[in-house]
């Protein structure tokens, strides 16, 4: 059935996942599958080998399709193995503009891989659309873009980078990761590609590593449906399962994440040991009509996510004691999940940018990321209480 017409709850537990054919088992079955017989020589019934395909990574790849509004999705086994993909697009000799903050592993394997095989990288504040006219070069074929990034939460305006990218022929990428196709549309806004983490909200529960590339245009899925089975990195039918698991409730996750998260946000604006609090759903946030403009609203109120980065009125040590002293909040790499997680990007998710990098773009020794759960918010708000308390003691 097509559930194109239907609203994003109803995607979200519909799309792909009608009930199975031969046996009526209303939820996609796990096919535990290397390969599929043949009757005849070249003759199958939809499906050859499962690195090309399987029916339940097909299933969450046309659930992420429908949710992102786009045509196809491509499912890998990380985020990384899908941004590994859409880079793996380009030849040697191009040249890719992408934002100064991002994921510390995206950079890392811009620098430490692409670059090796001869792609060239500019990276810019593109929060002003200004600074990609300054870098696009003949050579530009791709723009990469984070929105909100990780960890310092700038934006971007897909809609108006879409535009210029696009007058010079680059093909526009955004990495969806931390807003959801719940809280933004990139495809609708003019972006080629939505790429995630499903490890992250989509997945939901923090219990398997996985990505995603969903792509407005046929040809270009069928360019990157070519590397996903030339290179492999495909997700095993076990974890496409976790995630379409997950999946189904996104749209009630993220509206928990996101009151959570601004209940937070508030409560830390007024913490005297809280020096600067970033989230976009707050009135301070430097970039709130973009943020209005380009993610969810709901009741007249942006819905701005479940993560909040935070710079403490201290030092390391102050960061450290805080981190450690947390029992709600659990101290780890990752976000996403229902479970509150917290991190000092600095010294874990960000230790691969060059340190005189992360110090430019604003990640501190005192800045902390908060990736808010859907526990209730009391409990959160409480443990961040005692944790401040220990550090500043
Ligand atoms: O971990 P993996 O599934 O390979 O996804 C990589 C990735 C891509 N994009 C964004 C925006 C991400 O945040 C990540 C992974 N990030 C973390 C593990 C983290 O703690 O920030």
């Amino acid at each position: 059935m097509n559930w194109n017409d239907a609203k994003f709850e109803t995607k979200a537990i519909h799309a792909g996942q009608d009930p199975e054919a031969k046996t009526g088992a209303v939820v996609v079955p796990i096919f535990q599958t290397s390969t599929f017989a043949q009757p005849a020589p070249g003759e199958h019934l939809g499906h050859e080998y499962s690195r090309t395909s399987n029916p339940t990574r097909d299933a969450l790849q046309d659930c992420l399709a429908a949710l992102e509004g786009g045509v196809q999705g491509l499912c890998f086994s990380s985020g990384l193995a899908a941004t590994h993909a859409v880079l793996a697009l380009l030849s040697a000799g191009d040249h890719v503009i992408a934002m100064d903050d991002m994921y510390g592993g995206t950079f890392r394997q811009f620098d430490k891989v692409w670059r090796r095989h001869g792609l060239t990288f500019s990276y810019g504040d593109l929060r002003d659309p200004g600074v990609f006219d300054a870098l696009v070069t003949p050579q530009t074929k791709l723009l990469w873009l984070e929105t909100p990034t990780n960890p310092m939460l700038k934006l971007v305006d897909i809609a108006a980078l879409s535009a210029k990218a696009h007058a010079h022929g680059v093909l526009v990428a955004v990495d969806n990761t931390f807003a959801t196709p719940y809280l933004q549309q990139p495809l609708a806004l003019g972006a080629d590609i939505a790429v995630h983490s499903t490890t992250k909200y989509i997945g939901g529960h923090s219990d398997t590593v996985g990505g995603a590339a969903i792509v407005r245009d046929a040809d270009l899925g069928a360019r990157i449906a070519f590397v996903q089975n030339a290179n492999g990195g495909t997700p095993g039918p076990f974890d496409s399962w976790l995630t379409l698991r997950g999946v189904k409730t996104l749209a009630v996750r993220m509206e928990r994440h996101c009151q959570n998260a601004l209940a937070i946000a508030l409560w830390l604006e007024q913490h005297p040991r809280v020096k600067q609090v970033i989230y976009p759903g707050l009135h301070s946030f430097a970039q709130k009509e973009l943020a209005a403009r380009q993610m969810r609203q709901l009741n007249g109120q942006t819905l701005g996510g479940g993560m909040i980065t935070i710079i403490l009125d201290g030092e390391l040590a102050h960061a450290r004691t805080f981190l450690s002293t947390v029992r709600a909040f659990t101290l780890a790499e990752s976000l996403g999940g229902v479970e509150s997680l917290i991190e000092h990007p600095a010294i874990m998710t960000h230790a691969s940018i060059p340190p005189e990098q992360r110090r430019a773009i604003g990640i501190s020794d005192s800045l902390c990321r908060l990736s808010v759960g859907i526990e209730h918010v009391s409990d959160l708000q409480a443990d961040l209480d005692n944790a401040l308390k220990a550090a500043f003691a």
